[in-house]
This record gives C-alpha cells, structure tokens and sequence, in this order.
C-alpha cells in the first residue's frame, strides 16, 4: 500500500509521509537555449520525478528578480521572472504537477524584498507612506552621512561588508542584512504584514501547496533595533534570529493565510533555531508552521562560534548526537524537516561521505539510508539522488555566488592568504549546489542547448541521471527505494527514534518502534571496515533484513559505507 495523494486533495496531515524534491530553478533544465533553467524546462522534467517517486516539488525563486542573490531578492512576488518564464506557463508546471499526485511548494522570501521592488522604491521617499515598511535610521551620531563609518551601527551583512546602505534621497541609512539589494522589510508595521498575507492567499488561490519559508526567524527584529531607543555602538551578534514577536506574527500570518483550513505545507528556514525554538514553532496546538529546518547540523564542520568559512573537523558522534536531540526534542509534539543539502550547501556526498570513485556511490546511499530513516519529512536536493559531487573550482573566477565573492573580497581585504581563502570556499561555497544539474553525457549534459550560466561539473559524462536511471543499483533507485518505503511502512513515518552507540566514531546506529516492531538501522560512515559491537546493540539474531546497500553475508562486519536496515524479531 503506498500513500500517495490523491489528486487536489490535501487531507490532514498530508505533509508528515511526504518526500521533498528541492528544484533551483536557475540551474535545473534549460528549454531555451539562453543558458539558464527555467520553468517549462521542469515541466519537461516531471517524468523523471515521478519516476524517483517525491509528493512535493520545492521550487526556489522564481518570481521578478534583478537576480542579485538569484532570485532571493523579489522586486514582484506575483509575477514570474521573465529568465524563468511566465505566469501562465507556472500554472501549467502547477497543473502537471498536480496531474501526477504531487504537490508544488513555492518559496517565500519575505524577511527582505529587493531594493528594485515598488515598495522600496516608494519608501526612498522619506514623505512617502510605505517610508515605514523598511528600516531607516539616521548616521552615527558626530558623523557625516554616507562617509565611511557613519553607519548607524557597526553591523556586518551576509554577503557585504555593511548591513547598512546610505540612501542619498533622505540621507538616512537602510538596513539590509543580506546584501545592499535585499532590503529588510519592517514587519512591526501592520500593513507591511496585511500585505505579505494578501500576497499569500493568492498564491494559494492560485493552487499552491504551501511555503518554504526563508529565513522567517528573522522578521521580528531585536528590542535594541524597534524600541527607538540610541543604536549600540556595535549590533549584538546574531541577534536578528528567533525575535521576540515571531510566535506572534507566525500565529497571526498562520490565522490570516488559513495553514491549517488549506492544509498548506509549511517549512520555516530558521538559522540559529534551537530545538526549543522549533518545539513551539511547530506543535500543532499553537496553530505556527509544519516543521523548521535547522542550521545546527550543517554548523558542525565550522570552528565553533565562528564563521561558516572557519574550518573545523566533523565528528560523527556531533553529528548524530545532534540529530538525535533534534528527534527527541520533537517527539511528543512538532515534527522534523530531514536534510543534508540545498542550495545553500556544498554537496552532501562530499562533505558528509567520500566521492573518491572508490566510495561514492557507497556513501551516498549510506547518507540517504541514515536520513531518510529517521522520523520527518526528508528533503532531497536536485543532484543528491544522481549522487552528483562538488566541482572542482580553483580560481575565484569560478565562483559566482554573491556570498563566497564577498567573502573573497573581505578576507583578501584582512590579509588572510589566498590560498586560505581558496580553500575555504572549496569546502563550503554555496556554488557547488548551483552548477547545472547532470542529465546525461551529451554536451553540457544535457542542461542546456545554448552555453550554460554556470559551469558544469565536469565529472557529467559518468555521472547523470540517464546513467542512474538506467543502472538498478544506483544512488537514484536506492532513493527511489526509501522513499518507497516511506510510503510503505508506518514505523519509518512514525516509529519513535532512539540513538545507540553514540560515542562510536565510524558507526551510526539507531532504532524505530513503533507498537512492538522494531527496526536497527545500522550503518557504517566510514571508509574502513568495522566491526559491530553486538554486545552493545540488540539481539540480531533472526533479524530480518529490510533495506540495505548489499545482501546482508555478515553479522559481524560492516564494509565501508555499508548499511543495513534490519527488522529484529519480537
Ligand atoms: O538563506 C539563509 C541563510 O542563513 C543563508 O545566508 C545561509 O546562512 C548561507 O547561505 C549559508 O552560507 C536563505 C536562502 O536560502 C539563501 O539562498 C539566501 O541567499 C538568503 O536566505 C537570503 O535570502
Ligand atoms: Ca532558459
């Protein structure tokens, strides 16, 4: 029996045994010619996802953009980007969509618009009635506006230098803490909320399933910034996250949109949520989204309380001690979001796994088996289930994202070596999600017929998807398999999670129960063999074997990245 959805239903619940597919639209499927994915171009794709099995299709932005931080900066949230297509062909991606059972979740970036959007336009003004929708404060106090250090206070952005931009028109500085492009919106002003919930429901009028929600912990701004209070000399850090209205305004936004009565799908991007911040976010009871996803496990590999580009080892038993605590955390109420990649992240098979030849096929499906087994709804990222690795850039005219080319320019400012900052970036860019996704070995893999935005890795012609497609024991069927399984059995829905050998370095292992069925999911996350501690686990003897990389010949050896899932007798 699977559970997948009945066409245009959206019964209760629905969200809890859906698998997601995350399309970045820019870098998914070319239909043109101009280089650039766009939206007939996932159209075109929908065979190749239904065959892989997901319920929910996650489009990154699609919507009028200058494309600064592509498309994370929207200049019109109800029209689509003419690089991407038109409305038109939006409502047809969204009715094939639906034909086939699936879902479409779209994404809502509402923390900041861009700074070409009609309202930041408007609110340049300082007489103009939307001069509140944003944040303006005056120069530093015994500072002549717009020379350098004027700014109101000294506040790094995420990809520039200053979360603060002189605006000559009114000489008063806007906050923007993303980039000088991406204005942040002042959601203390009702109508600046009223507007974004209008934008909403007609979005769901117009048939979509619900929201990613980005970077939504950030709306409700710090006392320190809304009491009108003198600024600090020096903005706290962090303290934009978790303020102290977003239950409020999730509650209210929640209310006024309708979640529940639609049953949308609904997933906060929270970076620097706590467990504690998503048990009330996410309990059911007080009517704020479905599920967050946390930062807490892709902050791992990063010296701790430092930069994202600050390197440090990842240690197994973090890693999954974190996962844990974030199972238990939301076991009684609320629920997880599962994910290893986006397009914010480096490729999970080379960060998490090992994508020497030897082990990467091994290691993708030992990654997808440990996620996809524990208790929430799993998210894949396009690539992930092709098995698809970082690329190989060297020079930092390889890169284009707006933050590893921000980062360049500040640390090349600050001295560190090149070499450094070159490495850094290899490991963590955000441009190993984006190149173009590997559909076959023809030219440009197939993404494009014309000459793509963005390099290909150029490991395409071994790894794609017709390859995987057409090779039954591939990264793409074993995700085809666990998703399958998700809809097959309810302990894997619902099973509640429990860690064992926490300390084991090499060894990840856990179960689900639920009633009197158990299942062990026992994997080996390394590239050695390893023995298994039985004396530490529960008796496997007559162990029936559910999912697993190969045919289970040992009880007392895992090969690298083996893994098995095991049903244990009762
Ligand atoms: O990302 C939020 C976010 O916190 C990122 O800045 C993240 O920390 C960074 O990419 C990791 O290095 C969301 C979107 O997913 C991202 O693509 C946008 O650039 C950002 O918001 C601004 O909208
Ligand atoms: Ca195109």
């Amino acid at each position: 029996m699977t559970t997948n959805l009945h066409i245009g239903a959206r019964p209760d619940g629905w969200w809890k045994s859906a698998v997601v597919y995350q399309v970045y639209p820019r870098s998914f499927s070319d239909s043109n010619g101009d280089g650039i994915g766009d939206i007939p171009g996932i159209t075109s794709r929908l065979d190749y996802l239904a065959e892989l099995g997901i319920d929910v299709l996650w489009l990154s932005p699609v919507y009028r953009s200058p494309q600064k931080d592509n498309g994370y900066d929207i200049s019109d949230y109800q029209d689509i980007d003419p690089l991407f297509g038109t409305l038109e062909e939006l409502d047809e991606l969204m009715d094939k969509v639906h034909a086939r059972g699936m879902k479409l979740v779209m994404d809502l970036v509402v923390n900041h618009t861009s700074d070409q959007h009609p309202w930041f336009r408007e609110a340049r003004d300082p007489r103009s009635s939307k001069r509140d929708w944003y944040i303006w404060r005056p120069a530093c106090e015994g500072h002549t506006p717009g020379e350098l250090g004027a700014e109101p206070c000294v506040m790094e952005a995420s990809f520039s230098p200053s979360a603060w931009t002189y605006d000559p028109t009114s000489g008063e500085y806007y906050l923007g803490i993303f980039s000088p492009g991406q204005p942040d919106l002042n959601w203390e002003n009702p109508e600046v909320r009223a507007a974004v919930y209008e934008m909403m429901r007609w979005w769901v009028k117009r048939g979509v399933d619900g929201f990613r929600m980005d970077v939504i912990n950030l709306i409700s701004k710090p006392e320190w910034l809304t009491s009108g209070d003198p600024l600090p000399a020096i903005a706290p850090n962090h303290s934009m996250q978790n303020g102290p209205r977003l239950d409020e305004f999730l509650q209210e936004m929640h209310r006024e949109v309708g979640l529940s009565e639609n049953s949308l799908f609904t997933v906060g991007e929270m970076p620097g949520a706590t467990v504690e911040v998503a048990q009330n976010v996410t309990d059911p009871a007080r009517h704020e989204l479905n599920m967050v996803f946390t930062f807490e496990h892709v902050d791992l590999d990063r010296v701790p309380g430092g930069h994202k580009w600050d390197l440090a080892p990842l240690e197994l038993p973090k890693l999954k001690g974190n996962l844990a605590h974030w199972q238990e955390g939301l076991e009684e109420a609320g629920w997880n979001s599962l994910y290893w990649d986006n397009h914010d992240q480096p490729r999970a098979v080379s960060r998490f796994g090992n994508d020497s030849p030897e082990f990467r096929v091994a290691s993708a499906k030992t990654l997808a088996t440990v996620l996809h087994l524990h208790k929430g709804t799993p998210y894949v990222y396009q690539g992930e289930e092709v098995g698809m690795t970082n690329a190989p850039f060297q020079r930092i005219e390889d890169y284009e994202d707006i933050e590893s080319i921000n980062h360049y320019n500040l640390a090349s400012a600050d001295g560190v070596p090149e070499e450094a900052i070159l490495h850094s970036l290899l490991v963590k860019s955000r441009d190993h999600a984006r190149t173009p996704m590997q559909w076959d070995a023809s030219e440009n893999a197939g993404f494009t017929s014309g000459t793509p935005w963005f390099a290909l890795n150029p490991n395409y012609p071994e790894i794609n998807a017709e390859a995987v497609v057409g090779d039954p024991d591939s990264v793409f069927h074993h995700y085809r398999q666990l998703i399958e399984l998700r809809h097959a059995d309810e302990t894997v829905r619902e099973g509640r999670f429990q860690l064992l050998l926490a300390d084991h370095t090499q060894i990840w292992a856990f179960t689900r129960t639920l009633g009197d069925r158990t299942l062990l999911v026992i994997a080996n996350c390394s590239s050695e063999d390893v023995e298994i501690p039985t004396e530490d686990l529960p008796v496997l003897e007559g162990a029936k074997l559910v999912f697993g990389t190969r045919v289970l010949d040992s009880v007392s050896t895992l090969a690298p990245w083996e893994s098995q899932v095991l049903e244990l007798a009762r």
